[in-house]
């Protein structure tokens, strides 16, 4: 079942990559790690805090986490999440769910990826010191631009992703098309994602 949602939604993103209209601005300057995790340090997946408040805007989560001490989740394998009105992430809760989500992702060779995401509710995503999609308040299931990034150099980047669901269904989910590749969008795999347990990255 959930292998022919995913067929059915790449489609959609491949219906996207038809019309120049939904390509959004070059990113450029994205900064590496530095120094580079070392890779006896990194863990599987991507760290993170979930807030537990009824939350409209991605901006509320740190503002709410000035007050409020968070609640630290088990690590997100990747983010390929469709539930409809099931638990949001690894948060255990349906809804109400602000998540501060942290950690590497690897982008293997240099050159222009093309990511995508799909959201419900809220996403800010920056890696590398750049916003790279931005979809930030309450929504339905809704795909964002094609966002060309480009990559100078191979290696690890710091990935923050603030995400809210506030109620009823929620999804989401990071796609990207690696340099040369062939027109389809697929998940960020799992290996392309680490932590470092207790670390909290800056991005
Ligand atoms: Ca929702």
């Amino acid at each position: 079942m959930r292998s022919i949602i995913r067929v059915a939604l790449i489609a959609g993103v491949i219906a996207f990559s038809a019309t120049a209209a939904h390509a959004a601005d070059t990113v450029t300057g994205l900064q590496p790690a530095s120094p580079q995790p070392a890779a006896d340090q990194l863990k599987p997946g991507l760290s993170v805090t979930y807030y537990f408040n009824k939350f409209n805007h991605t901006r509320e989560i740190p503002e709410w986490a000035k007050y409020k001490d968070g609640v630290q989740g088990e690590p997100i394998a990747m983010l390929d999440y469709f539930v409809g009105d099931g638990d949001v992430l690894t948060s255990g809760r349906a809804d109400h769910v602000g998540a501060d989500i942290r950690g590497y992702i690897n982008f293997p060779v240099a050159g222009t990826y093309t990511i995508a995401m799909q959201s419900n509710d809220g996403v800010d995503l920056n890696i590398g010191g750049k916003r790279v999609v931005y979809d930030p308040d309450v929504h339905r299931d809704r795909y964002s631009d094609l966002v060309p990034v480009v990559i100078e150099t191979p290696g690890w980047y710091p990935l923050r992703l603030l995400y809210f669901e506030k109620q009823v269904t929620s999804t989401v989910e990071l796609y990207w098309l690696k340099p040369g590749g062939g027109g389809q969008l697929d998940f960020v795999p799992a290996e392309a994602f680490g932590h470092i347990p207790g670390e909290t990255p800056q991005s």
